[in-house]
């Protein structure tokens, strides 16, 4: 019989990708979802669309233990990616309390069910570069100190070391994933990257004039989401748990992606970009870059896509679903 997974988060772009992948790998694949997903399922599950009818979805809330608890009995999997969490950092400094509230006792309701009902199951948390924050070293590897700058962040940390500890405590094959950012025509319209592609689609479209965008001088380690859930799935394969940078060890500021998608479709971003200072944070993460030497050597893990190859898809699929496709530039030339 195959292995079963159980996948929270299962709706947004990793959990997609990672269902997908899991169920190509003949993997049994579940997912918790909110009550309002499977309500709504058109909006909420519609990244699913592709695997919807061999996915196995449970109404479950992280914020409840019972309802945890009960999701685990139920499913008994063999491994678990918990990739559910309150993931917009701006949103992180809106609401500090639930943010905290929902990623630490999420992370820590599953570990703990996981741990009593099923302790031969592997555990992937993802964690994130956010974690490095106002990075102490350049670039950053798994031995770089962390020194989040937000709610968010802080939470994450404190999953990692959630996680990191019910492996040393209690023996779990538990891994954490340090994951940089990663994006994909998948991904939520609040990130910055496809609030652009969006935005460019919406210009040539003649649906915007402008675009507001917050500080453009932040650099970041942009790779593609569909490469990145590889290396959640690698990490549980591996015959001991361990914690993994997973980046493309390249970094470009949030200008020069803006600059790329705009001159893809032939325009000038300077003619359509406006700055708010309501979009810039409190503290900001200004320079993350990853070295994933580790990931490369013990999973065999590379980041494939390119920085012009990740945004030219982008832009593309946006264009493609306003219609807009013939105006997109064949090359980056601007115009
Ligand atoms: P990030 O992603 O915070 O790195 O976390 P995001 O795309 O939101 O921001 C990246 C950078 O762009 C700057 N920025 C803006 N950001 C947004 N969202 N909107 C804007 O208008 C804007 N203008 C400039 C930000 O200040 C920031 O510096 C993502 C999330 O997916 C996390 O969950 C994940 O853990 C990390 O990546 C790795």
């Amino acid at each position: 019989m195959g292995q079963r997974a159980l996948i929270t988060g299962i709706t947004g772009q990793d959990g997609s990708y990672l269902a997908e992948l899991l169920l190509a790998k003949g993997y049994e694949v579940h997912g918790a979802v909110r009550r309002v997903a499977l309500e709504d399922p058109e909006h909420r599950l519609l990244r699913l669309s592709a695997v919807r009818d061999r996915v196995v979805l449970h109404a479950a809330s992280l914020e409840s233990f019972a309802s945890v608890y009960q999701l685990v009995a139920k499913v008994l999997p063999d491994e678990c990616y918990h990739l559910a969490a309150q993931s917009f950092v701006s949103y992180s400094f809106d609401d500090e309390f639930s943010t905290l509230n929902t990623n630490i006792n999420g992370t820590h309701f599953l570990l703990s069910a996981v741990k009593d009902l099923a302790p031969k199951c592997r555990f992937y948390f993802a964690g994130s570069s956010e974690m490095f924050g106002k990075a102490e070293q350049i670039p950053q590897t798994e031995k770089t100190p962390f020194h989040p700058r937000s709610s968010y962040g802080i939470s994450k940390v404190c999953g990692f070391e959630l996680t990191r500890n019910y492996r040393e405590a209690y023996g779990m094959h538990a891994s954490n994933g340090i994951l940089f950012n990663h994006e994909s025509p998948r991904r939520g319209f609040e990130f910055v990257t496809r609030k652009i592609t969006s935005g460019v689609a919406r210009i040539l479209a003649g649906k915007s004039k402008e675009l507001s965008l917050g500080n453009l001088d932040a650099q970041r380690d942009w790779g593609h989401a569909r490469e990145y859930v590889q290396a959640m799935w690698l990490m549980l394969q591996q015959p001991q748990p361990d914690d993994y940078v997973v980046a493309t060890g390249e970094t470009h500021s949030v200008r020069e992606f803006v600059d790329l998608a705009f001159s893809c479709a032939g325009l000038d971003y300077r003619d359509y970009v406006v700055t708010d200072p309501n979009l810039f944070r409190p503290a900001e993460v200004n320079l993350l870059l990853g070295d994933c030497t580790k990931a490369q050597t013990q999973l065999g893990w590379t980041a494939g896509t390119g920085f012009d190859a990740l945004v030219r898809e982008m832009v593309e699929a946006d264009c493609r679903t306003l219609g807009v496709t013939g105006q997109v530039g064949a090359s980056f030339a601007r115009p």
